[in-house]
């Protein structure tokens, strides 16, 4: 205990206590309820203790401080942060009686803001601040250096366990903390994977230009250092870098009104998809908000009002719809405002009404300037939005002549599709299964009252390579958007899903991974509301069975190391017979049942899609046009492709 503070107690014997009483109330807290501060206690959990403290240096560099941070994984487990801001404050609290470092440390919501002077702009979702990594550490190291110091503390599960101390003399300024996340709260992983940190810390170079952000692990020596000077263009250059653009340079405009900071980046390719990516304060807003519908409003304006001043669309015709206007258009846009309010179910919906006219305007003003001053980009971007206009027109046709040929149908249920006799939705699960023989065995093996099979023929259509018209032509597809019954694209109703779950059962080979890919990316692209609810599985059919004793005992192994032990298990590798599974097919409806149905002892993984910039990007490398940088993905992502289940 440092000296002014026991003076203090002489004065006020119960002032420091009561203080301090309260701290460790907060961090007890903390430590009860994790999951209200982080989120979860998962791996999910654990990864957003760096963002916490990343986002605080990223706070430095918006105040314009701090132009470095590296992010470094210790051999033992541990994580250090190391930026060079201001350094947080050392200088004794007025009212809690200690350095402003510790209170920071120790006090919920601290952050920042104690200092009266808080930033502009304040990043971090959840923004809970340094103090809950504190509390959900084993043991934290806090190093400051500034006003001509080098100053050290150390915590124990968020509790000083010495007073801060002034080490050495240091000319500089910065922060360092190391922490060590606590087993007793992170029971299932301690362990930070390299590419989760990687693509945040990635996205924040982005959206932050001219800052340094690296990332290196000691475990590994591997190493990534992120900088990108052209910013949100550089990120659209990046997201767009296995599509084919339109035109060379991505749009750009940056504007600032009423101390909100607007960017946006935007190029169209030659691709179908639109992908749309807002941030406010370096937030993805997965759920949009004011920006979003700023931006798209004064797109579909902008873009309508140049086409009929060159008379490319005629008086009487009607204009062109946003959506059409968005075909194949990736963009950015990042606010960075005073105050966010962040809405919605996941709280990433901005919800500041006065966003959406300021970014309506900024985008508005800039987007006819450079139109005017670009008119063979200008035509380029009406005529893609024009042919889109077209497609769509022949697509509601095509989904007009579906809708009508069901109606004079008994039902518009597909013929392949063997339905289950439930007719609760949230009991039902539906199998697509690659090939007829497969398709046959899951059949005979279903649980018919629950089970529904539809079993599909040939190759799944590529649709990152067709319009939706073409997409409706197709047969499987169709069999499959009628079958799940929910509709597409803006036609999408979740609450007329026929299955809660919808289960792909392909085979364990390149094929089966193909027609997997292809399931999936259809879904993501026109139901993508299926996948956010979680009615989307992958099963899990096993690669081996091991049998001894002539038949007497068996095992299903799902990965060569389970294959290994059950070998070891049942008496060694002379005693026992292996079968490699290479499709479906070659097991029977009873073991089909077993080892991949059966609820009672399967295993199904839930197809989540945590971070969409990610899946755009898997997506598109997998499914686009450009052949080399899908080899190229798949030899050194070869175990995210299989991993591609639970993308994200
Ligand atoms: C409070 C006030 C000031 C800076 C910080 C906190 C601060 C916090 C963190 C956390 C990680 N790195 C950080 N860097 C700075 C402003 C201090 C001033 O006005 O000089």
């Amino acid at each position: 205990m440092s000296e002014e503070v026991a003076v203090e107690e002489k004065i006020n014997p119960t002032g420091y206590d009561a203080e301090q009483i309260q701290v460790l109330e907060g961090l007890e807290a903390v430590r009860r309820r994790p999951g209200m501060y982080i989120g979860s206690t998962d791996s999910r959990g654990l990864h957003h203790l760096v963002h916490e403290i990343v986002d605080n240096s990223v706070d430095e560099a918006l105040a314009g401080y701090c132009t470095r941070i590296d992010v470094i994984l210790r051999r033992d487990g541990g994580v250090t942060v190391i930026d060079n801001g201001r350094g947080i404050p050392v200088a004794i609290h007025p009212k809690m009686g200690r350095p402003a470092v510790e209170v920071a440390l120790t006090v919920l919501h601290a952050g920042g803001k104690f200092s009266g002077q808080g930033y502009k702009v304040s990043g971090g979702l959840h923004g809970v601040g340094v103090s809950v990594v504190n509390a959900l550490s084993e043991r934290l190291v806090v190093e400051v250096k500034r006003d001509g110091g080098y100053f050290k503390q150390t915590y124990r599960r968020g509790a000083p366990v010495s007073d801060l101390e002034r080490v050495a003399d240091s000319d500089q300024t910065g922060t360092t903390i190391t922490f060590h996340p606590d087993p007793e709260i992170f029971k299932e992983t301690t362990e930070f994977k390299f590419e989760v940190l990687a693509q945040r810390l990635r996205e924040l170079a982005f959206l932050n230009k001219g800052l340094a952000i690296n990332l290196s692990d000691e475990r590994t020596g591997e190493e990534s250092r992120f900088l990108f000077h052209g910013g949100i263009v550089s990120f659209v250059q990046h997201l767009n870098r296995n599509k084919q653009p339109l035109f060379p340079n991505p749009i750009y405009f940056i504007a600032k009104r009423d101390d909100c900071e607007v960017e946006i980046a935007m190029q169209y390719t030659n691709g179908y998809a639109e992908s749309l990516f807002s941030f406010a304060n370096n937030i993805h807003t997965q759920e949009g908000g004011t920006h979003e519908v700023g931006f798209k409003t004064a797109l579909t304006k902008v873009v309508n009002e140049y086409a009929r001043k060159n008379g490319i669309i005629k008086g009487s015709q009607d204009n062109l719809s946003g959506e059409d206007i968005r075909e194949g258009l990736t963009a950015l846009i990042s606010v960075k405002i005073t105050d966010p309010q962040f809405e919605g179910q996941t709280k990433t919906k901005l919800g500041n009404s006065e966003v959406r006219g300021i970014v309506e305007s900024i985008m508005g003003e800039g987007l006819s300037i450079f139109l005017e001053e670009n008119p063979s980009v200008a035509k380029i971007i009406v005529e893609k939005a024009l042919t889109a206009a077209r497609a769509r027109e022949a697509a509601r046709k095509a989904r007009e002549l579906t809708r009508r040929k069901g109606a004079l149908e008994i039902t518009a249920l597909p013929g392949k599709l063997t339905d289950c006799i439930v007719r609760d939705p949230s009991e039902a699960e539906i199998f697509i299964v690659e090939g007829d023989s497969a398709g046959g065995s899951a059949k005979q093996g279903r649980d018919r009252r629950t089970q529904a099979i539809l079993p599909l023929r040939g190759k799944v259509l590529n649709v990152e390579k067709a319009r939706l018209d073409k997409i409706l032509g197709h047969e499987e597809i169709r069999a499959i958007i009628t079958a799940l019954g929910t509709g597409i694209g803006e036609d999408f109703d979740l609450t007329k899903a026929r299955y809660h779950k919808t289960v792909i059962m392909t085979d364990a080979d390149v094929d089966g991974s193909h027609i997997r890919t292809l399931l999936l990316t259809f879904l993501y692209r026109y139901m993508k509301k299926l996948i956010e609810a979680g009615y989307v599985y992958i099963a899990q059919p096993p690669l081996y069975k091991i049998s001894a004793k002539k038949g007497k005992a068996e095992r299903y192994a799902y990965s060569d190391s389970q294959r290994d032990t059950f070998i070891n298990e049942l008496g060694g590798l002379d005693k026992v017979t292996i079968q490699r599974y290479k499709g479906l097919g070659e097991m029977n409806a009873e073991q089909l049942w077993e080892t991949t149905m059966n609820p009672a002892t399967r295993t199904l993984l839930q197809v989540q899609v945590e971070d969409a910039i990610a899946a755009d990007e898997i997506f598109t490398t997998l499914m686009g046009e450009k052949v080399e940088p899908r080899r190229e993905f798949i030899q050194s992502h070869a175990h995210d492709v299989r991993n591609l289940d639970t993308i994200g």
